[in-house]
């Protein structure tokens, strides 16, 4: 019997996924990294002759404003899933986001796009059948159990410890699970290492779902049991009913978000982190938990929560109907106490995120008359003017964390706090898919030259 710490209730065993008949998972996942092993064989190829004949050609420089300014702009890292274009947004495998919208397998009557869809796409460049598609939602239903170790180290933890913190944690504990730590131990040769990072990969999304959702009964639902992964529903759709939640439209909107937030190229907080930890040879249980805990930064992933906190601060103060003038009031405050209005401005993007806009269309489409939506939709018109005022924000308009939370806030789902391990969840997709290809690209350990503001200085001719 296990008894939660933090609500003092008896936790209910987590299903056992030992009855499912898993005599087909070697071949469904042999497809896909079949696939995938082709696709990196041929790209290596390529990358060894284009280094062989344009290695030392020069694609930028460094000035002493981009090292002090958070490295912006340098170009230095290679990263093969996806590109983020300042002013149209991301690209998976170069297709946009309504592109994958329409082309990406949908679950029967659903919508939206199945997020296993874009992790093939992520991991191969290619669209996948809808078959391919109902097979990797069987395989990673089979492998959603978590460790026991990792259940009652969950169970245990205080009420205050963040959902991130908790995700993250978990996240590490998992590695007893790392088939690459165990192959590497045992001498496998390099050029096998990809394989291993492939295995874990599958593996490791495969239980985000079922570690978030025990986090979530946990500290919002009295520790109540997760239930039974259902073998014939999707990655979604069993998260959603882990959670506790029973809205066809929620599942879908889930669809969309796990699929829309997975990747957003290598250099973003959280992506850099997994890619960095991971050229150490890293376990991806550890490269990932390293991400989850950038993720966790108030300027990263934690704005979807911060963007809830600063809306519901506002409904709280003008009720549901505020007017323009004092929205903007509310904000000019809000920057005046030395804060940012979270949810817009961007590192890269110079335009209004994508992913805002793709959430914005859901919610035209379901719930256009929720006041809190009208607010977001108010905020749009009022905060980019505000920004623009400060002539220093390099991007006013919203990115994808100003919309988020509020659907979420509609279909019943208001625990903001564990937001972002939604996110955690989604992101899993994209830096796990770049994970595998660094490791069949054979990537080296990275190390950049940091230098002491004197020798800089000395480099810049300062006597
Ligand atoms: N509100 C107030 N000030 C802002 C701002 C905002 N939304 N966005 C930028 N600024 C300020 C910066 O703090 C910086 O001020 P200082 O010079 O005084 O330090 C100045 O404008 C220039 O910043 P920038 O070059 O435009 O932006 P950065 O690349 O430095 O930072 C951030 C990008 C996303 C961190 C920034 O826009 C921000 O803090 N936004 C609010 C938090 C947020 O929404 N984060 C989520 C981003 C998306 C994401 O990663 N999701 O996971």
């Amino acid at each position: 019997m296990i008894v939660s710490r933090t609500t003092g209730t008896v936790l209910k065993a987590l299903p056992s996924l030992q009855r499912l008949d898993v005599s087909f998972i070697r071949n469904l996942s042999c497809e896909l990294k079949d696939v995938t092993g082709a696709k990196i064989s041929e790209h290596a190829k390529k990358v060894k002759e284009f280094r062989g004949f344009y290695g030392s050609k020069v694609v930028g420089e460094v000035t002493v404003d981009m090292i002090y300014g958070g490295m912006r702009g340098i170009k230095a890292l290679a990263t093969e899933t996806s590109y983020l274009d300042p002013e149209e947004g991301i690209r998976f495998r170069g297709y946009s986001i309504p592109e994958c919208r329409d082309l990406l397998p949908k679950a029967p009557g659903g919508q939206e796009p199945l997020p296993e869809g874009l992790f093939w796409l992520l991991l191969t460049g290619e669209v996948p059948t809808e078959n391919q598609v109902k097979n990797l939602s069987k395989e990673w239903a089979a492998h959603a159990d978590l460790p026991a170790h990792v259940v009652t180290m969950l169970n245990n933890f205080p009420a205050h410890l963040h959902p991130m913190s908790q995700f993250a944690a978990a996240i590490t504990a998992c590695n007893t699970e790392s088939a690459f730590a165990k192959a590497y131990s045992e001498g496998v040769h390099k050029s096998k290492y990809w394989e291993y990072t492939f295995d874990d990969a599958m593996s490791l999304i495969a239980k985000l779902p079922t570690i978030a959702a025990t986090i979530y009964r946990n500290l919002y639902r009295d520790g109540s049991s997760i239930g039974a992964i259902d073998p014939n529903k999707d990655w979604s759709a069993n998260f959603v009913d882990m959670l506790g939640f029973k809205d066809e439209k929620l599942t879908d909107f889930i669809r969309l978000f796990l699929t829309i937030l997975s990747d957003h190229e290598g250099g973003n907080v959280c992506a850099h982190a997994v890619h960095l930890v991971g050229s150490g040879l890293s376990s991806p249980y550890l490269s990932f938990a390293a991400g989850m805990c950038g993720l966790a930064g108030p300027l990263h992933g934690l704005a979807n929560q911060e963007v809830l906190v600063f809306i519901t601060k506002m409904q709280q103060q003008l009720g549901d109907n505020p007017t323009e003038a004092q929205i903007s009031d509310f904000c000019r405050k809000t920057l005046k106490s030395g804060q940012v209005i979270p949810g817009y401005g961007h590192a890269v993007l110079r335009k209004t995120d994508p992913r805002y806009t793709a959430q914005r269309e859901f919610c035209l489409k379901h719930l256009p008359d929720y006041p809190m939506f009208k607010l977001v939709s108010e905020m749009y018109k009022v905060v980019p003017p505000i920004l623009m005022e400060t002539g220093k924000v390099k991007n006013p308009w919203p990115n994808v964390d100003a919309h988020s939370g509020v659907v979420l806030q509609y279909y019943g789902l208001r625990e903001m706090n564990f937001y972002p391990v939604i996110i955690g969840v989604s992101r899993a997709l994209g830096v796990m898919a770049s994970l595998v290809w660094d490791r069949g690209l054979s990537l080296p350990i990275e190390y950049c030259k940091s230098m002491t503001s004197s020798v800089l200085m000395k480099m810049s001719g300062v006597s």
